[in-house]
This record gives structure tokens, C-alpha cells and sequence, in this order.
């Protein structure tokens, strides 16, 4: 019984020997072999540890029992058209991985509402300027995706004393979040949104979602003057040459992206010199090859004592 690793090499945690060697101390019984790197018998694969792997490896792999995508989105491992819709993907979902988006959540939601920007300003000027502070009840944070992350960063928000809202595909009942759905939703939801945090998975409904008609539909009213564009789901969501002229005419106060259309960000890209876009190169959580390999060793014994799979990923929806 082979794993095979297949895992795209980014740099950081994405490397596969950093992979391999978890997986290798967790299940020393078993065959770990690394795609590109070690040879391995195509017949003896059960299991793929995947992230972007190459397109048509893991439909070349006849006796394959499950996927296991190593991150939360599964965009890049669905955009593999050969892939066999019989076996069972995985994604993850790790309390690691969530407290370290919710940690990006609030650190700019908490950034725009004490006004990091004109304090940063301010001491570059050697200037002791207090800006105009107000309470976090003041600010509206608006929740695009309530999944696993979204909820958890709703959260903490709501423990912080912001006004939470929430917008999902489905109909959800979640303490102290006004919860919206679907596309007769939206406008009520964008309407009363100051900071509208993205955090939605790419798929057919949802790429370039993000447009200049959506954000021109966000609340004018807001204590922050402008709305605010946080963007920590992928950058296929949004149309990023609408968040540039949204910026320029007033429409957005700031932007602060995480993910992109295409990665890394090319140096020509006019949002790496915008004064008002803040850019993390796609780290709002790293996966962790601690952590999520124990995700992914507990849930294969599990499946192989007969118990079902956790986080199986609905092939329809896309997520
Ligand atoms: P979940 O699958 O738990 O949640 C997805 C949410 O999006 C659900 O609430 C779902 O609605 C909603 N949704 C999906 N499609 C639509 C639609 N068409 N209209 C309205 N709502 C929709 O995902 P997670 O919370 O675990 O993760 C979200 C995303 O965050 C990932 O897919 C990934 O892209 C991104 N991510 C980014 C990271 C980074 O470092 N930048 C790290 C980790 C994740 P419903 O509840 O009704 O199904
Ligand atoms: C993920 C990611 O989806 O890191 O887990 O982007």
C-alpha cells in the first residue's frame, strides 16, 4: 500500500520533503512515495496526498481509495477534468488551519477600524496624531461564505462587539450573525456591509463574483467612510482590474488581498503599487505538514476500520 504525495513545490510549507518526512513518522508501515521524486508502482496507491498536483496523475492511479487535498480549497485539485468522480476527495478542516485565517480576518477588520493606515502615516511624519476612534459596534463586517472559517472568524468579530452579517448559499441560523442567502439575499446583505470579508471556495457560481457591480453595491453610510475589500477565499473570485478602478473612484476605501488570479502576483501588476491595497502573498494560513498530516493519518485509519470519511467534498457543488 503506497501514499503518494503530490504536491506542487511553492516554497515555505509547500514542500513535498517537508510532506513526505510527517507522513513518513506517522505511518512507518507504509510505502510514502514523493510525485517527481520517488518511483512508486502506479497499482499500489491508495491514497494521494494532493495539493495542485499534475494534471491526470491521480486518474493514472487504478487502484486509488481517497484524495486528500492538504489545504481547505479544493479549486485547484477540481480544475483536473480527468479526475475519477468515484473516488472520495478530502479537504481540510483543522483547527489550526481556521484559528489562522480568523487570526487574518481580524487583523484587518481591526486594522481598518483603529486606523492603522493614518497611524502608520503619522508616526512616518514623526507626527503624535490620534485619529477619530469609535466602537467596534459602529462597524458593520460582512461574512461572504459561512463555512468552517467564516463562522469561526464570525466568531471572534462578534466577541470583539463588531456587527456581523453573513451570506451563504443555503440558510443558516448562527447566534448574533444576521444570516443571508442566496442570490435574492445579496443586496440586503452587501447593503448594510462596511468590511466585506471574502471567504467563499472558487467554483462555477462563484469565480470573478467580485466585480465592480457587486462592490458598487456595499454601504455608503459606513463609519469607515468607504467599504472595504478583504479577499482571503482566491483570487478567481474577484475581477481585480474592477477592485483598481473601484479604488480610484471612491467606490472602495481599501483592498486587502490575499489571493490572486494569478500567482505569485506578476511584478507588472498595478495593485502591488496602489496606496490603498495591502498584499500578503497568499499566507492569510499556511498549511502546516505537522498538524494536517495527523488531520489526514486519523481520518485514512479511520476509513480503513470501516468508518466513514469526514469533509468529503460534493463534486456538484464544487466545494
Ligand atoms: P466551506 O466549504 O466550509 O464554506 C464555504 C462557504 O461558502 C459556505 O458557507 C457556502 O455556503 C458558501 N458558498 C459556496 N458557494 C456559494 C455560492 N454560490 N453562493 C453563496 N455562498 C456560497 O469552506 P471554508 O470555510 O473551509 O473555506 C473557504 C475558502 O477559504 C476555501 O475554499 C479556500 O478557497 C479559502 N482558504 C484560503 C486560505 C488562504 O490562505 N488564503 C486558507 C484556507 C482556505 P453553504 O454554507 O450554504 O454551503
Ligand atoms: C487552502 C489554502 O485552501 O491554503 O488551504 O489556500
Amino acid at each position: 500500500m503506497t501514499l503518494l504525495l503530490a504536491v506542487k513545490s511553492s516554497g515555505g510549507n509547500w514542500s513535498p520533503e517537508a510532506w513526505a518526512k510527517r507522513f513518513r513518522a506517522r505511518l512507518p508501515d507504509r510505502t510514502i512515495a514523493v510525485a517527481g521524486i520517488d518511483s512508486f508502482d502506479a497499482a499500489s496507491v491508495r491514497y494521494v496526498g494532493a495539493w495542485k498536483p499534475e494534471p491526470g496523475l491521480i486518474a493514472s492511479l487504478p487502484n486509488l481509495r481517497v484524495v486528500f487535498n492538504l489545504g481547505a480549497g479544493v479549486d485547484a485539485l477540481l480544475g483536473d477534468t480527468s479526475l475519477p468522480r468515484h473516488v472520495p476527495i478530502v479537504r481540510v478542516v483543522d483547527a489550526d488551519l481556521t484559528n489562522r485565517m480568523t487570526e487574518y480576518v481580524v487583523w484587518h477588520v481591526l486594522d481598518q477600524h483603529r486606523q492603522g493606515a493614518a497611524l502608520r502615516s503619522a508616526q512616518s511624519r514623526g507626527a503624535w496624531i490620534a485619529p477619530d476612534q469609535w466602537s467596534a459596534d459602529k462597524v458593520r463586517v460582512g461574512l461572504m461564505g459561512l463555512g468552517e472559517i467564516a463562522r469561526d472568524a464570525g466568531d471572534v468579530l462578534v466577541r470583539l462587539g463588531f456587527q456581523v452579517s453573513g451570506w451563504s448559499r443555503s440558510p443558516k441560523l448562527i447566534k448574533d450573525v444576521r444570516c443571508h442567502h442566496g442570490l435574492d439575499g445579496l443586496d440586503a446583505f452587501l447593503g448594510t456591509t462596511d468590511i466585506l470579508v471574502v471567504l467563499l471556495p472558487l467554483t462555477a457560481d462563484t469565480r470573478h463574483m467580485i466585480d465592480g457591480r457587486l462592490l458598487r453595491r456595499l454601504a455608503r453610510d459606513g463609519r469607515l467612510g468607504k467599504p472595504v475589500l478583504i479577499n482571503a477565499g482566491r483570487g478567481g473570485l474577484q475581477v481585480e482590474a474592477d477592485i483598481l478602478a473601484c479604488l480610484d473612484d471612491g467606490t472602495l476605501g481599501h483592498a486587502v488581498l490575499d489571493v490572486f488570479e494569478s500567482e505569485p502576483l506578476p511584478p507588472s501588476s498595478p495593485l502591488w503599487r496602489h496606496p490603498r491595497v495591502t498584499i500578503t502573498p497568499h499566507n492569510a494560513a499556511d498549511s502546516d505538514p505537522e498538524t494536517i498530516s495527523g488531520y489526514v493519518v486519523e481520518q485514512l485509519r479511520a476509513f480503513e476500520r470501516g468508518e466513514t470519511l469526514r469533509n468529503v467534498v460534493d463534486l456538484d457543488r464544487g466545494y
